[in-house]
């Protein structure tokens, strides 16, 4: 049995941050950054059934084409990401009454779709483009905590990296689910995306700090592993997508991380309208689930 401060529920029997109950658990969900974004996504539903929202997790659960969605906002950032995919999987394979794992034969593997900005770091990928995520590399510490699983190609890649940057850890690396990308990203740029613990130094922005590395963007966007597989480089920044693919693995949900590119650091542009940017990202996915 596991205790009331492990797997903690609210006085309604909702999981503690979320404040969701099993039942407001479509087997396809979208989640985004912004909670306010939630609401951009679930415009386009037939109807809305259930709404709630705690601290900067908005749910909202409803009707696509009479397919039932829930589209869950998550706050930015990997420690985030812990929670959301802690109690997502919680909500469908522990039992709260018994407050026992189910048994493997009945657990349910989620489709996670996350719909999020991501700056570019090539100038081949423009401002504007839609990038479906097929290795994520973590530089966040999010994964010394879990006995992750890295495939040869991800250990190789990870090593190089911290030789590359001069990381005193090695980065996690791992593969998105190759179903949902083959099924949702048609058509969208196929990129490696570096999720970074922080918007600013940890993605190369300077405002009034200086940066150890002075030329860390350029290493990064140099950055090649060449293997069997082709040519491996690094496309675009965000803050969450190595955190979803390490915890779906770890936890057995297919995960995939379509990315609406609003800034370019290799040309230094940022988009006119993001939010339009954002929207475009939005009815493609809707359109294809
Ligand atoms: C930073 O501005 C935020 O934008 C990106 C990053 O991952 C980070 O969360 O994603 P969202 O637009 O989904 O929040
Ligand atoms: N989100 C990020 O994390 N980085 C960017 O450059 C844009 C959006």
């Amino acid at each position: 049995m596991i205790p009331s401060s492990e797997l903690i529920l609210n006085p309604t029997g909702s999981i503690y941050h979320l404040n969701l109950l099993p039942d407001h658990i479509s087997d396809t969900i979208l989640t985004v950054g912004d909670p306010a974004r939630v609401e951009q996504v679930s415009r386009h539903f037939d109807s809305v059934e259930f709404e709630t929202a705690h601290r900067e997790f908005v749910t909202h659960v409803g009707y696509y084409h009479g397919k039932r969605l829930t589209v869950l906002s998550t706050g930015m950032g990997t420690d985030n990401i812990d929670i959301v995919m802690n109690e997502l999987d919680a909500l469908v394979n522990i039992d709260f009454m018994a407050r026992t794992v189910r048994p493997a034969e009945e657990r349910i593997s989620l489709r996670i779709i996350r719909l999020g900005t991501s700056g570019s770091l090539q100038a081949d990928v423009p401002i504007g483009a839609m990038l479906a995520t097929e290795h994520a590399v973590g530089l966040d510490s999010l994964m010394q905590f879990y006995p992750l699983v890295e495939t040869g190609l991800e250990t190789e890649i990870a090593t190089e990296l911290q030789q590359t940057l001069g990381l005193p850890y090695a980065p996690y690396v791992v593969r998105g689910s190759d179903l949902l990308r083959e099924q949702l990203g048609v058509g969208m740029v196929m990129g490696n995306t570096l999720t970074c613990p922080g918007f600013y130094g940890p993605q190369g922005r300077r405002l009034r700090l200086d940066l150890r590395q002075p030329d860390y963007i350029s290493r990064l966007q140099n950055f090649r592993h060449q293997s069997a597989e082709g040519v491996f480089r690094l496309s675009n920044f965000e803050m969450e997508t190595a955190g979803y693919y390490a915890l779906g693995r770890l936890l057995g949900h297919e995960v995939l991380s379509l990315n609406a590119i609003v800034a370019n650091r290799a040309t230094g542009e940022f988009a006119e309208n993001a939010p339009a940017v954002v929207d475009a990202l939005i009815e493609r996915t809707l359109q294809r689930l």
